[in-house]
């Protein structure tokens, strides 16, 4: 015991005279969908802008119905731009705010997630994110500028995004080259109009609220997040206990736990308020909950 907080008291001590004194909390993201949810890990430090864009799209929930229009087998899927919010309504596009510049850096492995762009123009990511499905660092490190990756999947997230990947694509293009839907991944479909329910949506895209030291997400920060941050220090692949998201667990991760241990913020669920449309969804989602229990 004596010995263990002698350690622990050395990397306090080493990461503070590293100046690692203001440690950034990096953002942990969940996208939510009828598949499952997937837990991202923002790099905050290592792609500042392109994580302060992201979360600007997913706290005003303008990722809300989005849905994976791109799916291209061993190699990404991709989503951010579009979304269906009921039948009725049917395809809308998401709207673009001024693009951001480009944070190349962390390399685009397997389970990062990284920023869509137009072709020629490096500084031009917006609304549209796609995961690596394979190591894809061989093409997108380079290609026009670099891809930034400005996150990573944690936990058993890439479960849900292998499922996703693994369901059959469809070209809905109608033969228009332009088109965004040459490889639209469905769901349960056999024929005749794509309903909502044969996209692969996401009801919702928010940072979790859990203290900055929660390295396995469960709304506390304790011995157990210490526990993952020793296994994981020094690695660059594995992003759960990388609390500054700087891309690479290291002593600064450790203050940022040594800081926020005791925090207990019960369950972790979803930290942004909803939009009057998500709102008014829930509200009418609750009542018609009421209707029916008054008629039993
Ligand atoms: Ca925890
Ligand atoms: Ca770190």
């Amino acid at each position: 015991m004596l010995r263990s907080r002698s350690i622990l008291g050395l990397l306090a001590g080493f990461a503070s005279v590293l100046g690692f004194g203001s440690a950034v909390h990096a953002t942990v993201v969940r996208f939510t969908s009828p598949m499952g949810t997937i837990n991202v890990r923002l790099y905050n430090t290592a792609t500042p802008q392109t994580t302060a864009n992201f979360l600007t799209y997913a706290n005003s929930g303008a990722w809300v119905d989005t849905f994976i229009h791109r799916s291209v087998s061993g190699f990404v899927i991709q989503g951010g731009g579009f979304k269906f919010p009921s039948d009725a309504v049917g395809l809308q596009n998401v709207t673009q705010n001024a693009a951001v510049v480009n944070e190349p850096g962390i390399s685009n492995l397997r389970g990062t997630i990284a920023m869509a762009k137009l072709g020629g123009d490096p500084n031009s990511a917006t609304n549209q994110w796609f995961f690596n499905l394979a190591d894809n660092s061989a093409n997108l490190d380079a290609q026009n500028g670099g891809f930034t990756a400005f996150g990573r999947v944690v936990g058993s997230g890439m479960t849900v995004v292998d499922a996703m990947a693994a369901l059959p694509a469809y070209d809905a293009s109608g033969g228009n080259p332009n088109s965004p839907f040459t490889d639209l991944p469905l769901r349960n479909y056999t024929s005749g109009a794509i309903l909502k329910e044969n996209l692969v949506t996401f009801s919702s895209i928010l940072p979790l609220n859990i203290p900055a030291g929660d390295y396995n997400f469960d709304g506390k920060a304790d011995a157990a997040d210490l526990a993952i941050w020793k296994a994981d220090l020094g690695s660059k692949t594995k992003a759960e206990a990388d609390g500054n998201g700087n891309g690479v667990v290291d002593a600064a991760d450790f203050l940022v736990w040594q800081r926020s241990v005791g925090q207990n913020l019960g369950n972790p669920g979803i930290s942004a308020v909803p939009e009057p449309a998500t709102a008014s969804l829930v509200i009418l989602a609750a009542c018609g909950l009421g209707a029916l229990r008054r008629r039993r």
